[in-house]
């Protein structure tokens, strides 16, 4: 089955569209990474190095969301500001994670959250969300809180599609592996003790620097990714309203869950676009065994 028929009889008018129009700008992406990456076009709200194809990326979508009229406000990782737009939906995205995968070809990836109501606002106001994978395929899994659906994009004569990949994804019951960011010696003392007991149950590293690529491995395999409480930085690395909330209620659709280590994900309530939190997302049995760590 064929995305736009898949979202015909699955989704809203306005989040099928904003979903569409998200596929065919994620394949202008694609296309465009060998040719725009690797230069530099300035620094993004939290003073990282931007690279063209980062520009590229957030133009290219920010187009193609507010060409659908469905989009309120388009916040992004790369822009200080919203675009505002006149539809009804708040769309939060980060539209390439990962960009320091380009140059050696490891998964990137795009996440998108749709908010019911204006940005910043906690994840209870997702109505859905999705990523995108750049990898060995281009994917594109999500939810609109009826389960995990995944699409991949197949070649028909000079266009691209996305044709259904899998429904219902569940993260499997016994979990496999783990990814946890950030300098080791940086980690607190809970998620340093957490990591050597997965090493001890036989769970096995799995991390390529790219969220949405190693989720993508959790939901595949069961386990955990983390980007975790730094001993310097407190609230993470992962921005909670284009990153962490998006995934979290993704994960939580295939059966998961998702803390800061202390609460829910999805409670949090940023004071701030670009707020960031710790976030330790995957199979729910681990990420509540590691919110109990880090809480007490
Ligand atoms: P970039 O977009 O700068 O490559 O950062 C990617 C990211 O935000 C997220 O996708 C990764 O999980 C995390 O950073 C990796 O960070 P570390 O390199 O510190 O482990």
């Amino acid at each position: 089955m064929k995305l736009d028929e898949f979202l015909r009889l699955n989704a809203p008018e306005d989040l099928a569209a904003l979903t569409m129009a998200i596929s065919k700008a994620s394949i202008s992406v694609w296309d465009s990474i060998p040719f725009k990456s690797g230069l530099l076009a300035g620094v993004n709200p939290s003073g990282e190095t931007q690279k063209a194809i980062d520009v590229f990326s957030n133009d290219t979508f920010v187009e193609a969301l507010t060409g659908t009229g469905c989009a309120a406000e388009i916040a992004s990782e790369e822009m200080e500001e919203p675009a505002e737009a006149k539809g009804g939906v708040s769309v939060a995205m980060d539209p390439l994670d990962g960009s320091s995968n380009v140059e050696t070809s490891n998964p990137l990836g795009s996440i998108f959250g749709f908010y019911s109501k204006r940005l910043p606002t906690s994840g209870r106001n997702l109505l859905g969300s999705l990523y995108v994978t750049y990898g060995s395929m281009v994917t594109l899994t999500l939810s609109f809180g009826k389960g995990v659906h995944r699409f991949a994009a197949v070649r028909e004569g000079t266009n691209m599609n996305f044709e259904l990949l899998g429904v219902n994804l569940k993260l499997p019951e016994k979990p496999e592996v783990y990814g946890v960011g950030g300098p080791k010696k940086e980690w607190i003392p809970a998620v340093r003790g957490f990591v050597d007991s997965l090493e001890d149950r036989g769970l096995r590293t799995r991390y390529c620097g790219t969220f949405v690529g190693d989720y993508n491995q959790v939901l595949a395999r069961g386990g955990i990714f983390a980007y975790p409480e730094l001993l310097g930085k407190p609230k993470g690395k992962l921005r909670v309203l284009y990153e962490t909330a998006p995934m979290s209620f993704l994960n939580e659709q295939a059966g998961g869950y998702a803390t800061d280590g202390r609460r829910n994900i999805l409670d949090i309530e940023p004071a701030a676009l670009a707020e960031t939190s710790p976030a330790y997302v995957g199979s729910a049995p681990l990420a509540k065994e590691i919110e109990r760590l880090v809480s007490s």
